[in-house]
């Protein structure tokens, strides 16, 4: 409900956890660009396209709420782009097009397992965004537009 959502905004510092802790750097929206989230958008987690500063699309997958396994108070809105960057994007612009839902956000016994279930759903994104009627969305406007 409420897909396919689009999201523009500047990269801002996370609590630094997704590079150092799993490995798994994520660019973290302000909250603007989260309080825009329609309510039908349910926490938890999402795949799509996104881009940084109108370049090449890449495959993502977004971990929308309250990270459990954390206990965040804020809610966040947390991409990782499918693409291995030589920099981080802090400042940069991301926009993303939420295509799909994967599954609630959970809590875990371990770092260990948060880092399983992500490289989970990174394999399941990779599957789902190579259907037909998703590939399209790489040539959206939105991508190549500086507005
Ligand atoms: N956090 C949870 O507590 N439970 C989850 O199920 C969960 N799933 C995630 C799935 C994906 C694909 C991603 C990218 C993140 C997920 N996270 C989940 C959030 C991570 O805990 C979070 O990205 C990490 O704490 C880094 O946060 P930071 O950028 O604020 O440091």
């Amino acid at each position: 409900k409420g897909l396919p959502h689009f999201a523009k905004g500047e990269v801002i510092k996370g609590f630094g956890r997704g590079s150092k802790e799993l490995g798994i750097p994520t660019a973290n929206y302000d909250v603007d660009v989260v309080n825009k989230l329609p309510d039908e958008v349910e926490p938890g987690i999402y795949f799509g396209f996104a881009n940084i500063d109108n370049g090449c699309v890449h495959k993502m997958v977004m971990s929308v709420g309250w990270n459990p396994f954390y206990n965040n108070t804020k809610k966040s809105m947390e991409t990782y782009v499918m693409h291995k960057f030589d920099s981080d994007f802090y400042g940069k612009t991301l926009k993303v097009v939420m295509l799909g839902y994967l599954r609630p956000e959970k809590n875990f016994a371990s770092v260990d397992e948060l880092i399983k279930a992500i490289n989970g759903d990174v394999a399941n994104a990779e599957i789902k965004l190579e259907a037909d009627e998703l590939t399209s969305f790489v040539g959206l406007r939105l991508f190549q537009n500086s507005t």
